[in-house]
């Protein structure tokens, strides 16, 4: 099926959604770079400027109890079940302005078109910002979509950040009470389904010469924080043979980690932080702590993959004599898009003049959260060069445009499980 570019009439929901990712891509922690961490004035003052624009939008919208900006345009009568459409709206560290953004700027574009027309339908249609899917701060990721769901884990509020808040503390200078972290919780029934328009973050559509893809599921990660403890010394004293030093024997784990996923077809497997202390040129490292992040298309895969890991680790510690430390931070199961959704989707993709295609998703994302509370899809959106989780990151006007037009096909066409053929 030849691929139409974005018709002229269109290009002004491209042009509308282009503005304001640039308009939130300026909240940021410092102007060189753009970085938006959970639970920090950035955060609020993208929530502020978010809630805004739902608000223009149409709908009544406010912030949870965690932080997340939740927006809800009524359906032809109040109080029916939604549609939940959403992404979260945090960000890596010097990182794009569309991963996330998109999704949520694309959704509020959709009901505001809607609000435009004084379209109702006949279920409520929500938009949901949600406040920490990275996990940057905390390890530890999905906060605001598990308080969504209600399968936050409270322990999570201890944990402390690099200078040491933690997350309980954060949350009470932010101006939330951390005890009231359940009352952001939706029940099933409240929910038909929650679809999420998200970029690639890979190659494949571009490949394809595609601009939207449909997702068939979302895969799942381990991450795993590793400490070595070994001998801090004098550099220029201690001969070679008698040193325990942590870092070389961290890079040893980094190597292995990376030689270990490169000989498995379907596995990935990154070392993002590392720390060594003290932290001199003329001392050798005592301890040295580093974050693994471990990914596979199953959990099978991925399970087995990290024994492995854990093991070599085990090896390279015992045979330097380093002290080991290793525990999971964060475990996400794969998580299947459902079959009647996907059909929505694939079909809001061929109305809209495109071929269909399906392919998974490497990046972790909402819906693996939010698939405890209802089904789940979604719609992935072609960003040039694949590239992601970097100032580069870039979507085409004409292609958000297209997102936008197939999301809103999707909204008004949308129709229940119970009722899809
Ligand atoms: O790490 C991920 O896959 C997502 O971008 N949080
Ligand atoms: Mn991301
Ligand atoms: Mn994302």
């Amino acid at each position: 099926m030849e691929n139409r570019t974005v018709a002229p009439e269109n290009a002004s929901l491209g042009d509308e959604i282009v503005a304001r990712i640039d308009e939130l891509g300026k909240i940021s922690e410092t102007s060189e770079h753009l970085t938006r961490i959970f639970l920090t004035k950035q955060h609020r003052a993208a929530a502020d400027l978010i809630l805004g624009w739902m608000r223009e939008a149409g709908m009544r919208a406010d912030l949870d109890a965690i932080g997340n900006v939740c927006g809800r345009y009524e359906g032809e009568r109040p109080g029916l079940p939604c549609l939940m459409l959403g992404s979260h709206y945090d960000t890596v560290r010097d990182a794009g302005k569309w991963d996330g953004p998109l999704g949520l700027i694309t959704a509020i574009a959709c009901v505001a078109d809607l609000n435009k027309r004084g379209k109702r339908l006949p279920f409520a249609v929500e938009v949901t910002g949600f406040a920490d899917e990275e996990g940057i701060r905390f390890a530890s990721t999905l906060l605001g979509s598990r308080a969504v769901a209600g399968t936050f884990d409270e322990r999570v509020l201890g944990v402390r950040d690099k200078a040491g808040v933690s997350m309980r503390e954060a949350l009470s200078q932010f101006g939330f009470d951390p005890q009231r972290i359940g009352t952001a919780a939706r029940a099933r029934s409240e929910l038909l389904a929650y679809v999420e328009l998200h970029i690639e973050q890979g190659p494949v559509l571009e490949t394809e010469h595609l601009p939207v893809g449909v997702v068939t599921a979302i895969s799942g990660a381990t991450r795993l924080a590793v400490v070595l403890t070994g001998m801090a010394g004098h550099a220029g004293t201690v001969p070679m043979a008698l040193r325990r030093d942590a870092l070389a024997g961290a890079a040893e784990c980094v190597v292995a980690i990376e030689k270990f996923c490169r000989t498995d077809e379907g596995l990935v497997g990154t070392v993002g932080t590392i720390d060594a202390v003290p932290g001199a040129t003329n001392v050798i490292p005592g301890r040295v702590s580093f974050a693994i992040d471990m990914r596979a298309a199953s959990d099978a895969h991925r399970r087995k993959a990290v024994a492995d890991v854990v093991r070599q680790i085990e090896r390279i510690a015992g045979r330097r004599e380093l002290a080991l430390q290793i525990d999971v931070t964060h475990e996400n199961r794969t998580v299947p898009c459902a079959p009647w959704l996907r059909r929505q989707v694939a079909n809001a993709i061929a109305a809209e003049g495109f071929g269909v295609f399906e392919l998974p998703s490497g990046a972790g994302h909402d819906g693996m959260a939010m698939i405890d509370i209802a089904d789940v899809a979604m719609v992935f959106v072609r960003c040039r060069g694949g590239i992601s989780h970097h100032p580069d990151e870039h979507v085409d006007t004409a292609d958000a445009g297209t997102g936008a037009r197939v999301l809103l096909r999707l909204i008004e066409n949308f129709r229940p499980r119970d009722a899809a053929s």
